[in-house]
């Protein structure tokens, strides 16, 4: 898949996309991702971005211009994919919407600055509009960094064969259960007993039943959506 960003700031981007998984994702040619600078295809003298809003009030608002033409740059006629804008007023960012983006070809995606950008630039150049959630932030390239991050896990291959995107926090509607490593013990507390057993049912188990645990303590809201069965819903009750 091949993500191109729109940004002011590309070098925000530099460390995030070279790190950890997506850094061996791009590696091994299973995301393209590349930040193009909106500022070089300013017409403007000084390649400003920005002016004053028509209107009057504080701040500044993203030039049209410069945003169609950097977008243009990256959309030829063969384009199949979506254009985002990364901004509060998006329908907010869901698992079901990552697996989703990660079946397309390739996303554009725009970050807005200042006030946010000249309407027009948006209802000419871009398809939908995303939020990260019910939070302002100063720029939309937080935003597109957690974007590419929770889309480019829905990839094949980007995980390892071992981690599947399926068996996470979310994607059967319950939290994670509880992790442990070396060593057993530590500051008095103990590994749970069921993990060093080698039972795999047993341990299997113990670890949805902690998944409901957790769900139930810390988001009892995801619970009326998850999927589960008679006995686990009993086991609630008790809990
Ligand atoms: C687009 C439009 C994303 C981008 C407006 C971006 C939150 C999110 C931005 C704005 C973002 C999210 C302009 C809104 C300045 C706030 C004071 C950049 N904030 N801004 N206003 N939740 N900010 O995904």
């Amino acid at each position: 898949m091949k993500i191109t960003i729109l940004t002011i700031f590309p070098e925000m981007f530099e460390s995030v996309l070279n790190a950890s998984i997506l850094g061996r994702a791009r590696e091994q040619g299973l995301l393209d991702v590349r930040c193009v600078d909106i500022r070089p295809f300013s017409d403007r003298k000084h390649k400003n971005t920005d002016d004053y809003p028509f209107g009057g009030g504080a701040g500044m608002v993203m030039l049209a211009q410069p945003i169609m033409d950097a977008m243009a740059s990256v959309t030829g006629e063969g384009f199949h994919g979506k254009r985002i804008y990364l901004g509060p007023r998006g329908a907010t960012l869901t698992t079901a919407k990552a697996r989703q983006l990660a079946q397309e070809d390739e996303l554009v995606l725009l970050c807005g600055h200042y006030e946010g950008v000249d309407q027009r630039a948006l209802d000419l150049c871009i398809d939908e509009e995303i939020s990260i959630g019910d939070y302002i932030l100063t720029g939309g390239e937080l935003a597109a960094m957690v974007l590419t991050d929770c889309v480019a896990r829905f990839i094949p291959g980007v995980l390892g064969s071992a981690e599947s995107p399926e068996e996470e926090s979310f994607s059967d509607g319950l939290l994670e259960y509880p992790q442990y490593t070396r060593p057993r013990e530590l500051g008095g507390l103990e590994v749970p007993e069921v993990l060093l057993s080698g039972d795999h049912a047993k341990i299997k188990a113990w670890r949805r039943a902690e998944s409901l645990r957790a769900t139930k303590r810390f988001r009892p809201d995801l619970l009326e959506k998850a999927d589960l069965t008679d006995k686990e819903r009993r086991m609630l009750e008790e809990m």
